[in-house]
C-alpha cells in the first residue's frame, strides 16, 4: 500500500462524510433503548479501525525512512578530496632567513612581550614623557603605563638587564609591533621588526657597518652594497638610516628604486650611553650598536610585492607562490588558476615591482 492509498482509506473511514460519520448519524436516528448497544459496537469498531490505521501508517513511515537511509548512505571508506598542501607565510620565511644569517654570526634569538610597559618602550630608551619622538609612533595604550609596543627596541633594555652587566651581548629579536599609522601600500598599523643589539668592550660604528654589509650580501646577494645616511633616534648616537643597493637594477636606478639605485631597509646606530646605563652597563667601559629592520619591507623587496597589505590577506592563493620562491621545490597545488610553485601573475595578486622610498 502507498501513503496516498492509506490517506484515501483514512478519508473514507474517518472523514467528515466517511463511514464512521454515517454510522454516527444512524445512531442519532435510533430509538433511545437501541442506542447504547449500537453506540458500544460503533466505538469498538472505531478503536479497532484507528489502531489498524495507526499500525499501517507507522509501517509505511518506517519503510520510507529505510529507503531514504539506503539511498543517502555515505561510504566512509572512500578516499577524501585532495587538498592543496599549505605553505609557511612569506614573512615567517624571511624571519627564518634573517635568524639563520645572524645565528651564523654568533647572535642569539631573544623574545619580548607585545604588551609592553611605557618605561621599556620609551623611558629607558631615552624617550621621556614629553619627547616629540613619541608622536611619530603615536600608540595603542592599554593603560596609562602599558601599551602595544611600537618597536622591538624595548627588548634591548630587557636583554641588557638579564645580563647583569656581563658582556658580550649579541641578540636579535623578531616580533610584531603596533603603531597608529594609516594603512597604505607601504605602511601597516601592525607590522614586523627584527631588532639587533651588540654590547661589548670596544664595539665601534665600523663593526655595525661590517655586520650590516655581511647581512645585506647574504640576504640580497653578493654584489649588494649598503649606505648609511645620518638620521636621528633618541636611543642611538650617532644614528643612521641604512639603504641597500636596489636588487632589481643593481644600483643603476630603475622603477623599483625610483631611479635612486637604493632601497631603505632599517634604522641603526651606536647605543646611547643613557640606554646602556638603563640596562645596567657602564658606558665608560662598554659600547654597543643596535639596528631595527622592517621585515615586511624586506619581504616586499625580495618578492617584488608592491602593497604591504598582500601579506595580511590570508589568501592561500596569494601567499603560496611567494613562499614557493624561498621554499625551494615547487609546492603542488590542486587549485585552479594558480601556477604550481610559480609566482601568481601580478594582475591576480596586485604584486609587481616593489615601491621604493618606502618611508
Ligand atoms: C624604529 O622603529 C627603531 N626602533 C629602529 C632602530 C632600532 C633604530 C635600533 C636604531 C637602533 P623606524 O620607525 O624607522 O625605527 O622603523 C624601522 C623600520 O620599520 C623602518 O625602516 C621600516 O622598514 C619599518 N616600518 C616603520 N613603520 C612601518 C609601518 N607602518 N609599516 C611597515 N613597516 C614599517
Amino acid at each position: 500500500m502507498t501513503p496516498e492509498a492509506l490517506e484515501a482509506v483514512r478519508v473514507q473511514l474517518f472523514g467528515k462524510k466517511g463511514e464512521l460519520a454515517r454510522f454516527q448519524a444512524v445512531l442519532r436516528s435510533l430509538p433511545p433503548e437501541a442506542r447504547p448497544a449500537f453506540g458500544q459496537a460503533l466505538n469498538a469498531a472505531r478503536s479497532a479501525l484507528e489502531a489498524a490505521y495507526g499500525e499501517r501508517k507507522a509501517a509505511l513511515e518506517a519503510a520510507a525512512l529505510e529507503a531514504r537511509l539506503a539511498a543517502e548512505a555515505i561510504d566512509v571508506t572512500l578516499p577524501g578530496e585532495p587538498l592543496a598542501p599549505g605553505a609557511r607565510h612569506p614573512l615567517s620565511l624571511i624571519i627564518e632567513e634573517i635568524e639563520e644569517i645572524f645565528v651564523s654570526m654568533g647572535y642569539r634569538v631573544a623574545e619580548g612581550p607585545d604588551v609592553e610597559w611605557d618605561r621599556y618602550n620609551f623611558e629607558m630608551l631615552n624617550i621621556p614623557k614629553d619627547h616629540p619622538a613619541r608622536e611619530m609612533q603615536d600608540s595603542f595604550y592599554l593603560t596609562e603605563e602599558m601599551l602595544l609596543r611600537t618597536h622591538t627596541s624595548p627588548v634591548q633594555v630587557r636583554e641588557m638587564l638579564k645580563m647583569g652587566g656581563k658582556t658580550p651581548l649579541k641578540i636579535i629579536c623578531p616580533g610584531n609591533v603596533y603603531r597608529r599609522d594609516t594603512d597604505d601600500a607601504t605602511h601597516s598599523h601592525m607590522f614586523t621588526q627584527v631588532e639587533g643589539l651588540v654590547v661589548g668592550e670596544g664595539v665601534r660604528m665600523s663593526d655595525l657597518k661590517g655586520t650590516l654589509e655581511t647581512f645585506a650580501r647574504r640576504l640580497f646577494g653578493e654584489g649588494t652594497k649598503i649606505r648609511l645616511r645620518p638620521s636621528y633616534f633618541p636611543f642611538t648616537e650617532p644614528s643612521a638610516e641604512v639603504d641597500v643597493t636596489c636588487h632589481a637594477c643593481g644600483g643603476a636606478g630603475c622603477r623599483v628604486c625610483k631611479g635612486t639605485g637604493w632601497l631603505e631597509v632599517l634604522g641603526a646606530g651606536m647605543v646611547h650611553p643613557k640606554v646602556l646605563e638603563a640596562g645596567g652597563y657602564d658606558p665608560e667601559r662598554v659600547s654597543g650598536f643596535a639596528f631595527g629592520l622592517g621585515v615586511e619591507r624586506i619581504a616586499m623587496i625580495k618578492f617584488g610585492v608592491d602593497d604591504i597589505r598582500q601579506f595580511y590577506l590570508n589568501d592561500a592563493r596569494v601567499l603560496r607562490p611567494f613562499a614557493a620562491d624561498l621554499a625551494g621545490p615547487p609546492l603542488a597545488t590542486a587549485e585552479a588558476g594558480v601556477p604550481a610553485g610559480g609566482r601568481t601573475a601580478p594582475e591576480e595578486t596586485g604584486a609587481g615591482p616593489a615601491a621604493s622610498g618606502l618611508e
